[in-house]
């Protein structure tokens, strides 16, 4: 089943600016863990990079990890076409884990967590329990990429995105018989050859037909912060850098320390040109719909990942996404506008200002999730869009946030085995 093995890598990118502006963390930890960030970067991730040979760069980090920019920078120009493994991209950081949950039921990382013996809301079983057999294991809290329904979820996911013409996230019932039609051709039924026809042609590795990029292309996105964010954002575990951000319409104005607090806070970074984020998000409001009174969502709109003006594709230009970089805060803020009316997120939008103060604080773009404790620390810390965009994961994450919240000290003398 060959399929089955596609990565779904729809590139992504998206932009920030440049390397400077520093996170705002304000306790000391994260504070030194920033200096300790900047001694590092030896090189500034600027066009003048191209005359320094990748050895000497390679050399000045011998025995350390490169910052990630640098690190992005070395896969490019080596050659790297954003796959999910190159450069930058990685996992998400977490404070929980199977690790964690097992301990916290007593039992050891092989054993299983049966509905009837699990410590919080039969809701956010459901939500542990990602295959729905009735039982919590590894498997169901493991998001790696080699993960089995990881890899099927992207392959899914690339799937909805051929099925969904308008490319909003939604497949109505009118779009999936058109999908079926266009696939029988006429015939009376589809066989699985015909579907598979409908569904893989076209699909070459990481890109779907028009995406693809040259190494040009993702260089000069990486300088313009197009390809992603050159900061890396917050760690785990330390303060979530505030922000004062108004929502789309220009009706409210939210300041994230004000609502840090009685709830964890979900934060959703992502643009208009990211395919992935369009067709994405909405799972993301799934999991608002579920957790709306346990949780605050708030989306935050970024850089253009794909504007016009830089890499552009071809997947955008076919469902009509089409806009240049804006060079405003007016012009995001119309981007910002329209985006919300193709995804009609129930979440407040709140639009970046043109500098990308928030998105680089957090390291946003193109496209990232966060889970904020009620301490307004990161708990959760999803990996850089598209490929670590994992609302199953966040949701995860979000439920164990409240579990732990749910119960403090329960030491568990009940729940032993
Ligand atoms: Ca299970
Ligand atoms: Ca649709």
């Amino acid at each position: 089943m060959r399929w089955t093995c596609l990565k779904l890598t729809a590139p992504v990118l998206s932009v920030t600016a440049m390397l400077l502006s520093q996170a705002s963390a304000n306790d000391a930890a994260a504070k030194s863990e920033a200096t300790a960030a900047k001694e590092e970067s030896k090189f500034a991730v600027t066009p003048e990079l191209t005359k320094v040979p990748n050895e000497e760069i390679e050399a000045a980090y011998e025995g350390k990890t490169p910052p990630e920019a640098i690190r992005m920078y070395l896969a490019i120009s080596k050659g790297a076409m954003m796959g999910g493994n190159d450069g930058w991209f990685g996992p998400a950081a977490s404070r929980y884990s199977w690790a964690w949950l097992a301990e916290k039921h007593g039992i050891t990382s092989k054993g299983e967590i049966e509905a009837a013996k699990f410590q919080g809301d039969a809701a956010w079983f459901k939500r542990l329990d990602r295959n729905k057999d009735g039982k919590i294991v590894a498997e169901d809290l493991d998001w790696s990429d080699r993960n089995f329904w990881v890899q099927n979820a992207s392959l899914v996911n690339r799937l909805f995105r051929k099925a969904d013409p308008n490319g909003d996230g939604a497949l109505t019932r009118d779009e999936w018989i058109a999908f079926y039609d266009a696939t029988a051709q006429g015939q009376k039924a589809v066989s699985s050859e015909d579907l598979r026809e409908a569904w893989l042609t076209g699909m070459g590795g990481n890109f779907l037909p028009g995406d693809a990029p040259t190494k040009e292309i993702l260089l000069s996105g990486l300088f313009s912060g197009e390809v992603g964010s050159l900061q890396e954002g917050p760690a785990l575990n330390a303060p979530a850098p505030d922000f004062t951000l108004k929502t789309q319409d220009g009706e409210r104005t939210i300041k994230l320390s004000e609502v840090i607090g009685k709830k964890p806070v979900v934060l959703m970074f992502g643009n208009f040109t990211c395919g992935p984020f369009r067709s994405i998000s909405p799972g993301v409001e799934t999991v608002h719909e579920r957790f709306k009174d346990d949780a605050v969502f708030i989306g935050v709109y970024v850089r253009e990942a794909h504007p016009t003006d830089g890499w552009k594709m071809e997947s955008n230009t076919k469902v009509g996404v089409a806009v240049a970089q804006p060079k405003t805060y007016d012009e995001r803020k119309a981007v910002a506008q329209q985006c919300n009316q193709l995804l009609k997120l129930k979440m407040p939008l709140l639009v970046d200002d043109i500098n990308d103060s928030t998105g680089n604080a957090y390291s946003g773009m193109p496209a990232r999730l966060y889970v904020i404790d009620t301490n307004g620390r990161v708990a959760y810390k999803g990996g850089r869009g598209p490929f670590g965009f994992k609302p199953g994961e966040m949701e995860q994450a979000l439920v164990m946030t409240l579990l732990e919240a749910a119960t403090p000290k329960a030491p568990s003398q009940t729940s032993t085995k």
